[in-house]
Order: C-alpha cells, then sequence, then structure tokens
C-alpha cells in the first residue's frame, strides 16, 4: 500500500546489524564480508530489480569496461577467479551483469538484498544508536551499522535544457537506459556529451543509425582500446596467475595490473618517445598513461604525449575541419578520466555523422523537432544525453541522510565532501561510505578499491564487536587533515587542471568545486588505512 510503514526484521527474528545500500560490486562483497564473514544479520537495499549497480542501469550501445576483464573482477576468492572465464579484453555490460548475478548466486547473496528498493532516508538516532532508514515505498529498517554502497556515478545528470519537455521525438540518458533497448535503425539521432560513455556510444550507433550529430562540448583524448576476444592460452594464463594478478593490482597507483613504467619523459629523445608513444598505441588501452612515469605530474612531459594523441586524430579524421575540432583539446591528457574507444576518431569519416562544436555555438534550446544551436537546427527523432553524472557526493545527497542532532548530510558537505579517508564523516556514527569520496574511488579500477574499503570496514566492525565498542565516528581533527590531504595529492598532479572535470565537481551547475577523489594512489591509500586500523582506529572517536 503506497505510504505505508512496513517494518522490516531480520528473517531470523533478530535485529538488524547491519543495512548495505546498494547491490553492485560494493554492496555484493559488503554483504558477503559481513553476514558471512562476521557472522552478522545484514540486509542489502536495492533500487535496482536485480544485482549489477552501474552495470544495472547503463546498458546504453557500446557499454564495455575499460579495465581488462582478467583484473575488473573480485579477488577475495582463487577459486572463484580460476572458475569464472572472460571472453574478451575488456568486458561487455551484458557479461559484467552474468559475472556479478553468478558472484551474487555462488555466495548466495540474493536471500539477504531487497531488490526494487530505493532508500529516500537514513536518520541516526542517538539514542537507541540505530539508523532509521525509509525506503519509496515507506518501508521502514533500522541498524546499528549503515554502509553506502551506492557507487561513484549512479545519480544521471541530465542537462537543463530549455525545451526538453516539448521534444516530440524520444530521449534518454546513458545511465538510466532502457532494458528493452533502443532501434536507432533509419533514425535521426543527437547525440550530446564526448566524455567515456559518448566515446564508446558513438561507433555503435552509428553503425544503425540514419544520420548521428555529435553535439561536443569538450574534445578529448581517446586511445584505441584494441578489444580482442581472449585466447585460450590468455584464459589459461589468468587461471594459473590468479594470485599474480591479485597480488599486481594491489601494488599499482590505480588498481591495474599494468607495470608503471620508471622512463622520465625527458630522459628519451623526441624520436624514442614518439616510438613508445607509438607502441603504447599499438597495445591500446589505459595502459597509454603508463608510458612515461612523469605524464600525470609533470605538464611538459604531458604535453608530448597530448600532442602525440591529437597528431593520431587528424591523421585519422579525413575532413580537416572536424578533425581540428576533434583535436582541439583544452586540458592535459588524463586529467579528466582518459576514455578508451574502437572506432571512435573512425566513425567520423562516414557519411551519416557529423560533429557541431557546441562550445563555439552552444545549445540554444530543444525545439519539438530537434536541437537549436544559434547557428542553425538539427532535426532529430532521438536524442541520447551522454551528459554523465553528478559524481561521488550525488548518490549519497539525494538519499536524506542525517546524523547526530539531525545534521543533514547536505549541511555538512555545503561546501564540498569533508571525511576522513573516504570512510567516514564527523557526526554521523557507524556511517561508512565505501568509495567515498576523499578515497581513490574513480582513479583506481573500482573492484580493487571496493575489495579494500569492504575488507577495511568488515574489519573495523568485527574489532568494535570484539572489544564492546558500539560507535565509531571520524574526529572532527582527524577530518580536515585529511581533507588537507586530499588537496595535497591532487596538487601534486596535473588533475586539476582540468578545470571542468567532474572529479571537481564542474559539470554539475552550483556544486562546489572541490577536487573529490583521492590522488595518492590506491597502494599509498591501502598502507594509510591499514596504518590508521593498526593505531587502533587512529583519528577515529570509538565509544561503548
Ligand atoms: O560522463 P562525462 P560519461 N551540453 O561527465 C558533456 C565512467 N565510465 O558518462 O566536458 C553539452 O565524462 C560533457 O561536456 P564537458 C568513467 O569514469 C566508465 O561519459 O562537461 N554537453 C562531457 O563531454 C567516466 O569518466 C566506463 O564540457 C554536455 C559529457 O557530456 C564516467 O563514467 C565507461 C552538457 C559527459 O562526460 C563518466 O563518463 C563509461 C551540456 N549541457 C563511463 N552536460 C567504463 O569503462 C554535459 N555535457 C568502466
Amino acid at each position: 500500500m503506497p505510504g505505508a510503514t512496513t517494518e522490516i526484521s531480520d528473517t531470523r527474528g533478530g535485529d538488524i546489524d547491519a543495512l548495505v545500500i546498494g547491490a553492485g560490486f560494493a554492496g555484493l562483497y559488503q554483504l558477503l564480508c559481513l553476514r558471512d564473514r562476521l557472522g552478522l544479520s545484514v540486509k542489502a537495499l536495492e533500487a535496482g530489480a536485480g544485482v549489477g549497480g552501474t552495470w544495472y542501469w547503463n546498458r546504453y550501445p557500446g557499454a564495455r569496461c575499460d579495465s581488462e576483464s582478467h583484473a575488473y573482477c573480485y579477488t577475495f576468492s582463487e577459486d572463484m577467479m580460476r572458475e569464472w572465464e572472460w571472453s574478451e579484453r575488456y568486458p561487455e555490460q551484458p557479461e559484467i551483469m552474468r559475472y556479478l548475478n553468478f558472484v551474487a548466486d555462488r555466495f548466495d547473496l540474493k536471500r539477504d538484498i531487497h531488490f526494487n528498493t530505493r532508500v529516500t532516508s537514513a536518520h541516526y538516532d542517538e539514542a537507541a544508536n540505530r539508523w532509521n532508514v525509509r525506503t519509496e515505498a515507506g518501508e521502514h529498517f533500522s541498524a546499528k551499522y549503515l554502509i553506502t554502497a551506492v557507487g561513484c556515478l549512479s545519480t544521471a545528470n541530465v542537462p537543463d535544457i530549455a525545451g526538453l519537455e516539448s521534444f516530440q521525438g524520444d530521449w534518454y540518458h546513458t545511465g538510466q537506459w532502457p532494458h528493452e533497448g533502443v532501434d536507432f535503425t533509419g533514425k535521426r539521432v543527437g547525440l550530446v556529451g564526448t566524455g567515456s560513455t559518448g566515446i564508446q556510444a558513438t561507433p555503435v550507433i552509428a553503425a544503425t543509425a540514419a544520420h548521428l550529430t555529435v553535439f561536443q562540448r569538450t574534445a578529448n583524448y581517446s586511445v584505441p582500446a584494441r578489444n580482442v576476444p581472449l585466447t585460450p592460452e590468455f584464459k589459461q594464463y589468468v587461471k594459473d596467475n590468479a594470485a599474480e594478478i591479485r597480488r599486481a593490482t594491489r601494488s599499482t597507483p590505480n588498481g591495474h595490473p599494468f607495470v608503471n613504467s620508471e622512463r622520465m619523459t625527458f630522459e628519451s629523445s623526441p624520436e624514442e618517445r614518439h616510438a613508445l608513444y607509438e607502441a603504447a598505441w599499438e597495445t591500446g588501452g589505459l595502459q597509454f598513461r603508463t608510458t612515461f612515469q612523469d605524464m600525470m605530474v609533470n605538464k611538459a612531459a604531458n604535453d608530448t604525449a597530448a600532442d602525440f594523441i591529437r597528431g593520431k586524430i587528424r591523421q585519422i579524421v579525413n575532413d580537416p575541419a572536424t578533425a581540428q575540432k576533434l583535436s582541439d583539446i583544452d586540458h592535459p591528457y588524463a586529467a579528466k578520466r582518459p576514455p578508451i574507444d574502437t572506432n571512435y576518431f573512425e566513425t567520423f569519416n562516414r557519411d551519416n555523422v557529423s560533429l557541431v562544436d557546441v562550445r563555439a555555438v552552444p545549445i540554444e534550446c530543444i525545439a519539438p523537432d530537434g536541437i537549436r544551436t544559434q547557428d542553425g537546427d538539427y532535426p532529430l527523432d532521438i536524442i541520447v544525453f551522454a551528459t554523465g553524472f553528478d559524481a561521488m557526493t550525488g548518490p549519497m545527497l539525494r538519499m536524506d541522510i542525517r546524523g547526530r542532532d539531525g545534521l543533514p548530510l547536505a549541511k555538512a558537505w555545503e561546501s564540498g565532501p569533508r571525511n576522513y579517508l573516504g570512510l567516514q564523516v564527523a557526526g554521523f556514527p557507524n556511517l561508512f561510505t565505501v568509495t567515498g569520496p576523499g578515497s581513490p574511488s574513480v582513479l583506481c579500477n573500482m573492484p580493487v578499491a571496493i575489495e579494500q574499503h569492504a575488507e577495511w570496514i568488515a574489519d573495523c566492525i568485527a574489532h568494535m564487536r570484539d572489544n564492546g565498542i558500539e560507535r565509531i565516528e571520524a574526529r572532527p581533527e582527524a577530518m580536515d587533515a585529511w581533507v588537507e590531504q586530499v588537496n595535497a595529492a591532487a596538487d601534486a598532479t596535473l588533475l586539476p587542471l582540468a578545470t571542468h572535470s567532474w572529479y571537481l565537481g564542474a559539470n554539475i551547475p552550483g556544486k562546489p568545486r572541490v577536487f573529490m577523489p583521492y590522488a595518492g594512489g590506491m597502494a599509498r591509500y591501502r598502507e594509510i588505512c591499514a596504518d590508521v586500523a593498526a593505531k587502533n582506529y587512529a583519528g577515529f572517536a570509538l565509544s561503548d
């Protein structure tokens, strides 16, 4: 009954110890850690009808992971690493969904997940030391521990463009893609946005649409993914080397199993550099970033990579005016999350594809029959918004989370996210935020960051239980010091130079400009978190 309040108790009759919000990579593993390793009573609440998180929602054409499949998976069970076999170098969205369902079934996780359950509020009751959580359907859950595993990129950003409601065709955001798919055959399609998503979707949409118009606000770098089916030999290598792959992903700054070069850019001659970039371009993928050690900290070094990619764009794209628009990139390479692609730039050589530079000629409005820019109308049947997300803070702030004395998280974060280790916020006892802002999260291969957080949180709760501790909460001074470290880590890199990046919240009008992820590297971050735990959770207040 809409609006009715249902008290949900644990199926085993006791209180729920922990609630996990989300059933993607993070929520599934957090549920497993707390339920099966600690023996707690745990429920996960998931807005979708199935597991998968970001992969449940992002079903747009061409959706594929940019991490390589053998490292885009859980590593907590070597047996499971051997049981599962990926088919391609980069897994496609349906295959990742199959994988996550395989994991959920293998560990019988679904019985403790409430699907179609969107959390609308989570309020801390200090007297009871419990979190009261309410859902859109009016259900009420209560638990001692609340863990958000809501993903960093799960709040779709549909731009506020005048006239959208008047559009007579169909429009979609890539992050809320219809499960039945969209047929572009014979349609005039407009795609807005040239981030990783738009760059993946463009060639696939162009293959069937009558015409595709790409509306580009910021030109972007992209390196070929070079996706291929995995050979039987490579599949065997993965099975035989599960432990080594796990070790490698835990030792690198980005959680990828690539060996980071120790070469400095200007130790090589221009010819040697060019040859190394050529080789990296041929290898393809995110490891282009690792060609030189100083690529992300030295602007002059980065310029050499940026110029190489601009040159490639101009070589690939036949029409000089289009090539100019695509290669006129205003930020250092990889200062925004670097896309990888399959025939993105080549797609602009097709007769049925055109590019509109909406920075030079902004979109004025959406008319009933298409997009109107300052220099003309583009009649369209379908508009695809590949316009990204209210990243990192958006998913948490859209829930009404309130801590001690009713303090709203939105108030605590009104000048930008502040927390300790990306895990806890002062004033919000027993609330843990998996891959929260202030942690490496989106700068890391996500499953690696997720496993580290889920395990740290489970170890922390075990410590509390074993020592009769009822509450854990970040100390304000530890939080202040951590925010400084996060800022210093970002400032030591070129990342803040992409002033319109979603890492800074710049894609959302009115959002505070704060560099959100921790850029000091996953391996370093893991050490910091372990050290804090070893020092009896230094920086946290623990109380009976
Ligand atoms: O979103 P984005 P995304 N008018 O924010 C443009 C991950 N991901 O969905 O740069 C016109 O990067 C905007 O322009 P600008 C990955 O971490 C992972 O592509 O703000 N244009 C930009 O071009 C990635 O970084 C995989 O000027 C507008 C684009 O829309 C993250 O998701 C695959 C506009 C948005 O780019 C987000 O990527 C795909 C407007 N009003 C994505 N508003 C994997 O492989 C926005 N734009 C795991």
